[in-house]
């Protein structure tokens, strides 16, 4: 039986590099495996970076997978029949929650022929303690994200490759504090330290075991105070392409605008491909200063594809303006905007809201009086 195995946790904590990394290795042993990611708008970084790496990806966009229930399964259906997977990964939404009642108890009704592991969530600890320490989210988002560690049954403590022990440990102890009924271990998505001992307990586990309260007023708040921003953008080189260049620069301005208007990016990514080049540039607020990464060294060409992906804790109008102005700084570039999709996310909407104990699946709206 396929195993259904969902990554969660904030935007920038490491799903996409965890589902990767994992991807790679069950692999490596011989396991078929497919990958759904999702955002709520097209254009998405995360399933390019998949296809990047040849593995099977169905996209759900438009919404979380709480919301667009109906196509989550259609797609888990989609590759059950096509692609026969021994394990399923899916990364929802960095802001979303409540996945248990709204995700895996309705796979468990709608989609029996899956087993459905443990609800794993993700935490990078320098954005833990910049969100409880020096409070960088607004209180609905930091709300959001305090509910994602509370409903997962395994915890992880990422990037222990970048963090001193001192901090991991103070990070887990406080995470321990708060959920106490967690299974918390310490990994490093990217060097896969740790993530042997966290397989062992997603196959020995099942999840969606229990409940938590969710105020979904306070929900929607948090993700309403957040800008998205998907674009993609054409570059064309003035001389002599430089794109190893170019990213960094433009992911540079891109923060300086965001912290301009007074915020830090929650994640920002951006992939740029030209010709066999590819390159990824990422800023999250666990390490705001953008870091870049080739994917894939050749020859490139004097136009290139750049796709942006923006979360932050700004009004959407102020993303676009930041992208224009970010684009004409560069130097000897000139940036064409092909697409170009800003919002904050709207309420969110389950389809089902299942609790632990209830024996018929209870409407959104019913679910909702009381919270
Ligand atoms: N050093 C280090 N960096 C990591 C690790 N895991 C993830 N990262 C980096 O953290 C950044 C965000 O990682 P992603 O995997 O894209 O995070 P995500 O949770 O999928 O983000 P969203 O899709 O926006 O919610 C990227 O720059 C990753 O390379 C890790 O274990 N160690
Ligand atoms: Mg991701």
């Amino acid at each position: 039986m396929t195993r259904v195995v969902i990554i969660g946790g904030f935007l920038g904590a490491g799903k996409t590099t965890l589902m990767l990394a994992t991807a790679r290795r069950l692999s490596a042993q011989g396991q078929r495996v497919g990958l759904i990611t999702n955002d709520q708008a097209a254009d998405m970084v995360d399933t390019r970076l998949v296809r990047l790496a040849s593995f099977s990806v169905a996209e759900i966009s438009g919404g979380c997978i709480c919301c667009r229930f109906g196509d989550f399964a259609d797609e888990i259906r989609r590759m059950l029949r096509d692609v026969q997977p021994d394990v399923l990964l899916v990364e929802p939404v960095g802001s979303c929650v409540d996945l248990a009642a709204t995700v895996m108890r309705p796979l468990r009704r709608y989609v029996p022929d899956v087993s459905i592991g443990p609800l794993t969530a993700l935490a990078d600890p320098a954005a833990w303690l910049r969100i409880t320490d020096e409070r960088s989210l607004p209180r609905e988002t930091a709300y959001i994200y305090s509910k994602q560690l509370a409903e997962a049954d395994i915890i992880l403590v990422n990037k222990r490759d970048i963090t001193s022990r001192p901090i991991m440990n103070v990070v887990r102890e406080q995470i321990e504090a708060r959920v106490p009924r967690a299974r918390i271990l310490s990994i490093s998505a990217r060097t896969g330290a740790g993530l042997r001992q966290w397989w062992n307990e997603v196959l020995s586990n099942e999840g969606a075991r229990q409940d938590i309260d969710v105020n979904y007023d306070t929900y929607a708040k948090g993700e309403a105070c957040l800008g998205w921003l998907n674009a993609i953008v054409e570059l064309e080189a003035g001389g002599e392409p430089r794109w190893k260049r170019i990213l960094p620069e433009f992911t540079r301005e891109m923060c300086n605008g965001l912290g301009k208007a007074g915020a830090a990016p929650a994640h920002l990514k951006c992939l740029l491909t030209s010709g066999k080049l590819v390159a990824a540039a990422n800023a999250t607020l666990g390490s705001p200063a953008p870091s870049v990464r080739v994917l894939a060294a050749g020859k490139s060409r004097p136009t290139a594809e750049l796709v942006v992906n923006v979360r932050t804790a700004l009004p959407p109008r102020y993303l676009r303006s930041t992208l224009t102005v970010a684009l004409e700084s560069l130097r000897d570039t000139e940036g064409k905007i092909l697409s170009e999709c800003s919002f904050a996310p709207a309420r969110p909407t389950p389809q089902h809201r299942i609790r632990a104990l209830a024996t018929h699946p209870v409407r959104r709206a019913e679910n909702d009086r009381g919270h």
